[in-house]
């Protein structure tokens, strides 16, 4: 098979370095996964103590820590929830989603790469 090029491919080769001829190895640097943040957003109609049962329930916050981010989000709109790996953002998306839906409440939920 043909060979093709590769980004990772220089990275572990040992470099004469120019001014002193010292062979230098450079790190292997791991590359860390993107993060996404989830974002709730305000609306007129979702009951605070739902939205404040959501982050306790979904985000493993405190009832005070709950209800503190919910008033966070009732005054300015939005506000950042949690930040997580793509995969565990868009499930918490999901139950955030599926929980109001099931309640009838029109609470949104979203991501964004940080
Ligand atoms: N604004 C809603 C109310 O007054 C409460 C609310 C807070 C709704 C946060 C959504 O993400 C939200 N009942």
């Amino acid at each position: 098979m043909a060979q093709r090029p590769s980004i990772m491919s220089d990275k572990n080769t040992p470099r004469r370095d120019g001014e002193t001829g010292v062979l230098t190895k450079p790190k292997a640097k791991t590359q860390r996964p993107p993060l996404y943040k989830v974002l709730l957003l305000n609306d007129d109609y979702t009951p605070m103590e739902f939205v404040v049962h959501v982050l306790e329930r979904f985000f493993g916050m405190t009832h005070a820590q709950a209800f503190d981010l919910m008033l966070t989000v009732h005054k300015k709109g939005v506000a950042v929830v949690g930040v997580f790996s793509f995969e565990v953002a868009e499930t918490k998306v999901a139950q955030v989603m599926d929980f109001a839906r099931r309640h009838q409440h029109p609470l949104q939920c979203t991501m964004e790469k940080e």
